[in-house]
C-alpha cells in the first residue's frame, strides 16, 4: 500500500532520504518540510522531484494526511513543528531505519559514543578493506546512510549520533559499541543519564554489543546475546586490551597478541582505546591479523589532533573536532604526556556542558589560554587561574596571540571543548581558517 510520507528537514538526511525514496518508486507520495524559509538545497531539489511537496518556513506540520514523519537528526523531537504527529501518534522514524529496511543480509557494524565515533568507523572501514571485504561506510561522519548503498557493499560501518539513535525503531546491527559517554548535547538531552541512554539503545536487537570496561555507562541496560569488552587494562578471555609484551604496550585479545601500541599509525592512548573497539567490532567475522595490517596504515582524520606545521620551532595541532570537554581532555593528556607544554586555544559554543572537568588537564599541560567565542567567559571561571588566560574576539587574533606567547619545543592546540557554531559553520570550517592562519605564519 503506497504511504504518504513526510521528510522533515532538507539537509543531507532528508536529501538521501528523498533521494531513496524517489528511486524505490513504489508510489508513495513525499511531502517535504523544513523551518527555515530557504534552505541550502530548497531551488535545486524542487527542480529535481517536480512530483514531491514542499513547505518552507514551517512552524508547525499538519500530520492529518501523513503515515510517517522521517524526521532529521538536527531537528529536535520537542521542536515545535513536530506537535501534531506527537499528539496523534504519528510514526516518527530515522534514515537509519530507512537504511535498515533496504540493505540487504549483510552484516552492518554500528558505532556510537561521545568522541572517537568517526575515527572508529572510519577505521572499522579500513580494517575491514585489510580483510579483503568492500566495506560502506557512513552515517553522522558525513555520508548518508543511505547514501552508501549506491553501490554494492559485502559489509557496512555506521557511525550513529544520539539524535540518530533516539528516534530509531528498528535494529538489527551485527555488532555495535557505545565507546564512551561524557557530557555533550546537554542542551537537546536535557539530562546525561536521558543522553548515555539514547546511545544506549544502539544496542537493541543487535547480536554483539562492545562496551568499555572503563566506563560503565557503555554496557548494554538489557541482556544480549553477546557482550565483548575493551578497555586500558589487561584483557582476560576473549575480551580486549592493553597488555606488557617484551616491555612494550601490545593491544591483545584475552592472551592474543594483535598489534604493538607504538606501531599504531594514530597516536594517544585514546586511539588504542579506539583500536580495540574497531577490532573487538568485526572480531569473529574476519581473518584478524589481515585486518590488523590496517592499523598501522590508518593515519587517522582531518581536524582531530591533526599536525598542522612547525613554526620556528612550535608545532601547531588542528583538533576542531573536539567539540566537547571529553575530546579535548583526551588531546592534552595525549599531547601532553610526554611532557611538551601546550598553549590552547579554546572557546565557542559549550552546548550546556560543565566546563570544570577540563581543569585538572588544563593545570596539567597548559601554560597559557586562549579563549573566544560565546562560552569563553564560562570556561576562564571553570578553571580559576590555573594558567594565565587571554581574550580573543576570533581565530585570527587567537592564532597570532598563540605565536607571540609559544617557544620552540611548545604545542599550539586548537582543541575548543566547543562546538564551533556560534563563529563557524561548522567544525571544518574552524579547523580549515585554523590551518590557514598557522600558513600565513609559516610564510
Ligand atoms: N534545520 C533547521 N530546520 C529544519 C531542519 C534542519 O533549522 O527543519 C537545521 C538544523 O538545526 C541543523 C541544520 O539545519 O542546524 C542541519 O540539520 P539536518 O538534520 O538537516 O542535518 P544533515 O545535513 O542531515 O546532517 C546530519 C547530521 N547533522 C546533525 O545531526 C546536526 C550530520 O552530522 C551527519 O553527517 C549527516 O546527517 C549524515 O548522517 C553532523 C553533526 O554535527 C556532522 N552531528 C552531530 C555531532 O557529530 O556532534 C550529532
Ligand atoms: P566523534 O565522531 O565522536 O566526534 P572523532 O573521531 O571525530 O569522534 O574525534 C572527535 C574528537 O575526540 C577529536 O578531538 C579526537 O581527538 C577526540 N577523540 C577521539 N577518540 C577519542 C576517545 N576514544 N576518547 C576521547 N576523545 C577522543
Amino acid at each position: 500500500m503506497a504511504l504518504r510520507t513526510g521528510i522533515v528537514g532538507i539537509g543531507i538526511t532528508g536529501l538521501s532520504c528523498l533521494r531513496h525514496l524517489c528511486a524505490e518508486d513504489n508510489g508513495d507520495e513525499l511531502v517535504v518540510y523544513d523551518t527555515r524559509e530557504a534552505p541550502p538545497s530548497a531551488v535545486a531539489v524542487q527542480e529535481q522531484y517536480p512530483s514531491c511537496e514542499f513547505h518552507f518556513g514551517v512552524r508547525r506540520i499538519d500530520c492529518a494526511p501523513l503515515d510517517r514523519l522521517i524526521v532529521s537528526p538536527g531537528v529536535a523531537l520537542e521542536d515545535p513543528m513536530l506537535a501534531d504527529a506527537h499528539e496523534r501518534g504519528t510514526p516518527m522514524l530515522s534514515d537509519i531505519d530507512l537504511f535498515l529496511g533496504a540493505v540487504g543480509d549483510e552484516p552492518v557494524y554500528a558505532v556510537t559514543g561521545t568522541n572517537g565515533k568517526s575515527t572508529v568507523t572510519a577505521l572499522t572501514g579500513c580494517l575491514l578493506e585489510s580483510a579483503g571485504k568492500n566495506a560502506g561506510v557512513g552515517g553522522n561522519l558525513g555520508i548518508a546512510a543511505l547514501d552508501t548503498l549506491d553501490e554494492t557493499h559485502e559489509c557496512y560501518v555506521l557511525e550513529l549520533s544520539s539524535f540518530q539513535l533516539e528516534r530509531m525503531s528498528d535494529h538489527r546491527f551485527r555488532a555495535a559499541t557505545v565507546l564512551n559517554v561524557t557530557d555533550d548535547h546537554l542542551d537537546r538531552h536535557a539530562t546525561l543519564d536521558r543522553y548515555a541512554s539514547a546511545k544506549r539503545s544502539i544496542y537493541r536487537g543487535t547480536h554483539c554489543a562492545v562496551a568499555n570496561r572503563d566506563d560503565s555507562s557503555t554496557f548494554p541496560s538489557h541482556p544480549i546475546a553477546q557482550l565483548v569488552t575493551f578497555g586500558s587494562d589487561a584483557p582476560k578471555g576473549r575480551h580486549w586490551g592493553v597488555d606488557e609484551r617484551a616491555g612494550e604496550r601490545t593491544l591483545c585479545r584475552g592472551a592474543y597478541a594483535v598489534c604493538a601500541a607504538g606501531d599504531l599509525a594514530i597516536g594517544g592512548r585514546h586511539n588504542e582505546l579506539n583500536a580495540l573497539a574497531a577490532l573487538a567490532l568485526i572480531d569473529g567475522d574476519v581473518d584478524l591479523t589481515a585486518a590488523a595490517n590496517g592499523l598501522t596504515r590508518f593515519k587517522g582524520l582531518a581536524h582531530r589532533c591533526e599536525l598542522i606545521g612547525r613554526v620556528e620551532g612550535v608545532r601547531y595541532i588542528n583538533d576542531s573536532k573536539a567539540t566537547n570537554v571529553g575530546a579535548a581532555m583526551a588531546a592534552l593528556d595525549g599531547l601532553g604526556r610526554n611532557g611538551a607544554s601546550i598553549v590552547l586555544i579554546a572557546g565557542g559554543d559549550g552546548k550546556g556542558a560543565d566546563f570544570a572537568p577540563l581543569k585538572c588537564a588544563i593545570a596539567r599541560h597548559v601554560r597559557h589560554l586562549i579563549l573566544l567565542g560565546r562560552d569563553a567567559y564560562r570556561i576562564e571561571r571553570a578553571v580559576e587561574g590555573v594558567v594565565p588566560v587571554e581574550f580573543v574576539d576570533d581565530l585570527e587574533n587567537a592564532v597570532a596571540c598563540a605565536a607571540a606567547i609559544a617557544r620552540a619545543g611548545d604545542i599550539v592546540l586548537l582543541s575548543p571543548a566547543c562546538a564551533s557554531l556560534d563563529m563557524f559553520s561548522n567544525y571544518e570550517a574552524r579547523g580549515e581558517l585554523f590551518a590557514a592562519l598557522v600558513g600565513g605564519l609559516a610564510s
